[in-house]
């Protein structure tokens, strides 16, 4: 049988290109809308360890685009997952397939309707993976969300920040002043 999910999500696709303005990089791929469906977009396509430096993956919220700008992301943030670059090779797709399970899998529960989607970025200077959620301001709901997502991805010993995106988007340096701050002692 078929496994509805509250949501239909869309799965999209980056390939860096600098020659080219970022959103036209940014193709739609598939989508689904039950448990079967995400198993299939899951085995199809290749992992974020196989994709080229400089590419991302985007699982979405069907109606809302996955950049600042939508405006269901413009008040939004992100809690932001680094990821070691000596250990992409044991934490990379882990980290993304388990963002994903807690995603569909409605592990958020009632604060999962904050949730926009799901980010990894493949980089060079070290990989990312990011929930987005809608209300930067809303510091209770995120932190909540944030401390699910520190559990579902075995943080502890790692440092978790929430950054909002207008803050990203305006940035100068490489680094944005996170409005939360997650780490093993905050969970305590
Ligand atoms: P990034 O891919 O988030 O991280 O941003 P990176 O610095 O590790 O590569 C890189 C660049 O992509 C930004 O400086 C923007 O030029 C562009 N970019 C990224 N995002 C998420 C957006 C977005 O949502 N909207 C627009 N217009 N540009 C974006």
């Amino acid at each position: 049988s078929r496994h509805p999910l509250h949501s239909r999500w869309v799965f999209w696709f980056l390939k860096g290109d600098r020659t080219m303005d970022w959103e036209d990089c940014l193709r739609k791929v598939t989508s689904f809308d039950s448990i079967e469906g995400f198993w299939s977009v899951a085995n199809h396509f290749i992992q974020p360890s196989g994709l080229s430096w400089g590419s991302d993956f985007y699982v979405f919220r069907e109606g809302i685009k996955p950049m600042w700008e939508d405006e269901q992301n413009v008040k939004g943030g992100r809690w932001l997952v680094m990821v070691d670059k000596h250990k992409r090779q044991q934490l990379l797709d882990h980290y993304w397939m388990e963002m994903l399970l807690a995603l569909v899998g409605e592990q958020f529960g009632q604060d999962g309707e904050e949730i926009c989607g799901a980010v990894v970025n493949i980089r060079q200077k070290g990989d990312k993976v990011a929930l987005w959620t809608r209300d930067a301001m809303k510091d209770a709901v995120n932190y909540r969300i944030g401390q699910v997502l520190y559990k579902a991805l075995n943080q502890k010993d790692n440092v978790m920040r929430y950054e909002v995106h207008k803050d990203s988007s305006v940035r100068t340096g490489s680094m944005v002043k996170p409005r939360i701050v997650l780490s093993t002692a905050s969970q305590n």
